[in-house]
C-alpha cells in the first residue's frame, strides 16, 4: 500500500517485540518485554498489503491469548494484510507508545484493545491528525468526541453482569436457599477496564434487588490468576462465611479455586463457595466437568474477523455501525459440558 515505503525504514530501524502468548488454563507466561515502539512485524512487506497496527492489552488471560490468535489468524498476508502487533503488558503507556509508533509508521489502520477507558483523547487526535482511521476491540475508550474511532466490536460487559447475577438468584432458589442471607466476594477485573466496570455494574444491578444477598469486599484481580489466588487469600482470611465469590474473568476464579482448596475449603456445585468467572474459556469448562466451577458468562474473544469485515467496509466506501457486539452465552454445571468442549474454539 502507500504506506509501503515508509513502514519498511521504520521496520528497519524499529525493535520487534513478540508477545509470548500462554496456553489455556494457567495465567499466560510473561510475554518477551517490548517497548511499546510499535512491536513485531507479524507478516513481511509485500505488494498491496493492508497495513494494521494493533496495540493489544498484553498476554494476561486464556482469553487474550484467544482474542490474539483471533487477529494473528485474520490478519495475515494471505488475506490481504501486514500487521503489525504490540503487547503492552497491560501498560496504556506502552499502548500509546505503540500508536504513536503505528502513525509513524503511516499504518493505513490502528487497532486498540484500551487497557483502561481513558487516557486516550491525545493520541487519538494525532491519529486523526494523521487521517489514520481508528477501530476499537474489546474494551472501551471513554473520549469527548465518538468521531476520534470509526467503530468498536465487543462483548455486552454490563449485560454479562446481569445475567450473571440472574443465574445466581435462580440457582439460590433452585437450592432451597433463596431467603437465606447469602455473602459475597467480587474478585474484580483491571480497575478502570470496560470489562471490569461493566461487570461490576451490571452484577451491582442484581445485587441491589437482594435484600438478603450482601456483598462483604471487592478487590482487583487484574485479570491474572496468580492475583485471583492472592485476593482470595486474603478474603478468606478476613471472612469465614464467604457463600460465592464473583470473578470477573475465568484466570481470578482458577486462582480463587487454588486459594479455596488451599484453606481446606471446597467449592463449585457441591462445595462450601459457589465460584463463578466471565469468559467461558475451554479451562473453564474443565473446570465446571471437575466440579470446581460453578459456572462462567461468556465474552467472545474472536473479533480478528469482525474487524476484518469492518476494514473491508471501509475500504470499499461503506459505512459501518459504530457499535458491533459479539454473541455471547453462559454456561453452568447442568449442561452437557463434555460435549460442548470439544467444539469451543477458545
Ligand atoms: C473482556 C476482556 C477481559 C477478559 C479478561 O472483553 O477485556 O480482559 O474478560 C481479559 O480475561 O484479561
Amino acid at each position: 500500500m502507500k504506506k509501503k515505503v515508509l513502514s519498511i525504514i521504520a521496520m528497519l530501524a524499529m525493535t520487534v517485540s513478540m508477545a509470548a502468548c500462554g496456553s489455556g488454563g494457567g495465567e499466560a507466561p510473561a510475554p518477551a518485554p517490548t517497548d511499546g515502539e510499535g512491536g513485531e512485524e507479524v507478516s513481511s512487506d509485500a505488494g498491496d498489503l493492508i497495513t494494521v497496527g494493533y496495540a493489544q492489552v498484553g498476554a494476561e488471560s486464556d482469553w487474550r491469548t484467544a482474542n490474539t490468535e483471533s487477529f494473528k489468524s485474520t490478519f495475515t498476508e494471505e488475506n490481504g494484510y501486514k500487521l503489525i502487533f504490540d503487547d503492552a503488558q497491560q501498560k496504556q503507556e506502552n499502548q500509546i507508545k505503540a500508536i504513536r509508533s503505528f502513525i509513524q509508521q503511516d499504518v493505513d489502520y490502528i487497532v486498540v484493545a484500551p487497557v483502561v477507558e481513558t487516557g486516550w483523547e491525545t493520541v487519538l487526535e494525532e491519529a486523526k491528525e494523521a487521517g489514520i482511521p481508528v477501530i476499537l476491540s474489546d474494551r472501551m475508550m471513554q473520549v469527548s468526541d465518538d468521531e476520534l474511532y470509526v467503530a468498536w466490536v465487543g462483548g455486552n460487559f454490563v449485560k454479562e453482569g446481569e445475567t450473571c447475577g440472574e443465574w445466581l438468584a435462580d440457582y439460590l432458589e433452585a437450592q432451597g436457599r433463596g431467603s437465606e442471607e447469602i455473602n459475597m466476594v467480587t474478585i474484580q477485573g483491571t480497575i478502570g477496564a470496560s470489562a471490569q466496570v461493566g461487570r461490576t455494574e451490571g452484577f451491582g444491578n442484581i445485587l441491589a434487588q437482594h435484600d438478603n444477598w450482601k456483598m462483604l469486599d471487592m478487590q482487583s484481580g487484574e485479570f491474572t490468576q496468580s492475583k485471583g489466588q492472592e485476593v482470595m487469600e486474603s478474603f478468606l482470611k478476613s471472612y469465614d462465611d464467604i457463600d460465592v465469590v464473583i470473578c470477573e474473568n475465568d484466570n481470578e476464579a482458577f486462582g480463587a479455586i487454588d486459594a479455596i482448596k488451599a484453606a481446606g475449603k471446597t467449592c463449585g456445585p457441591n462445595g462450601d463457595i459457589i465460584v463463578v468467572g466471565f469468559d467461558s474459556v475451554k479451562a473453564a469448562f474443565e473446570s465446571m466437568i471437575a466440579g470446581d466451577l460453578n459456572a462462567t458468562f461468556e465474552c467472545n474473544p474472536l473479533h480478528g474477523p469482525r474487524v476484518a469485515e469492518i476494514i473491508q467496509k471501509l475500504e470499499a466506501g461503506e459505512s459501518v455501525d459504530k457499535i458491533q457486539y459479539v454473541d455471547e452465552a453462559y454456561f453452568d454445571t447442568s449442561m452437557d459440558l463434555e460435549t460442548i468442549l470439544p467444539d469451543r474454539a477458545y
